[in-house]
């Protein structure tokens, strides 16, 4: 009885010993970045040979908040809410958009301080805020593209003429829509946070450098669609938003092993 008792004391003290820092289980917070649209648009020299791809043509932004539980200083699920906007073109078939809508997911993430025993490493201390993240959201919004209007292409000295402005679809076989509700969204994250530790070791704010592409059930976000049934239109839109972030750490604590 004295010898397990003994175990039981020297396993407690081991335990504590271990014990590194209680931390707050939930966070708030705000982000925004810059986004780029990834739904298809074409640079080729082609029709417009002017459309030329340059690193800021389809650049736009994105800005939100957050809420957070944290499991452990590394594990932890949210809800995040989002105001997009993308654009990008004039492409060589002439389009042209701004798209802009509202998403809101739920996600969950990993870093890598959970996965790895950082103390004794340098490096790894460093990176142990590197994080993954995977989510499911909807999205809703809609775009400024107008519909194709059949009358606008003329002949004009013998050759056909496409007269429909740029930020309109551009032929009858695009099916494209103005406006999306509700379409699914499938965010993907990679990020790093700095911690910000309060007086008492416990992580209080999170400073993140974030990279989050997302894949949309939708080719109606940019406006243009062409009818997958006459052509090869394989690909949904999606886009990408590389931003910051800051969370604010609060509320009941756990105590984190490790
Ligand atoms: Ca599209
Ligand atoms: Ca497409």
């Amino acid at each position: 009885m004295k010898r397990t008792l003994t175990l039981i004391f020297t396993l407690f003290v081991s335990i504590a010993a271990m014990a590194q820092a209680e931390f707050y289980n939930f966070a708030v917070g705000i982000q925004g970045g810059m986004t780029t649209a990834f739904t298809g648009f074409n640079y080729k020299n082609g029709v417009y040979p002017e459309a030329s791809k340059s690193l800021t043509i389809n650049k736009s932004k994105a800005y939100g908040a957050t809420v957070d539980y944290y499991f452990t200083p590394f594990i932890n699920a949210g809800l995040e809410y989002n105001i997009v906007q993308l654009k990008d073109g004039p492409d060589k078939h002439k389009r042209q958009f701004v798209s802009d809508f509202s998403t809101i997911e739920i996600r969950g993430s990993v870093a890598l301080g959970q996965l790895v025993d950082y103390k004794y490493n340098d490096l790894l201390y460093v990176m142990r805020g590197l994080n993954f993240g995977l989510g499911y959201g909807v999205l809703s919004g809609s775009n400024d593209v107008e519909d194709f209007k059949p009358e606008l292409v003329v002949v004009e000295n013998g050759e056909t003429v496409n007269k429909n402005p740029f930020k309109s679809r551009q032929h009858k076989g695009d099916i494209g829509k103005k406006d999306f509700k509700n379409v699914s969204m499938f965010p993907i994250t990679i990020g790093y946070n700095y911690i910000i530790y309060n007086q008492y070791d416990e992580q209080q704010i999170l400073l993140g450098l974030n990279w989050k592409t997302v894949f949309t059930n939708s080719d109606d976000i940019d406006g243009f669609n062409d009818d997958p049934t006459i052509f090869a239109n394989k690909a949904k839109d999606m886009y990408s938003v590389f931003g910051i972030s800051v969370k604010y750490m609060f509320g009941t604590r756990s105590l984190f092993y490790k």
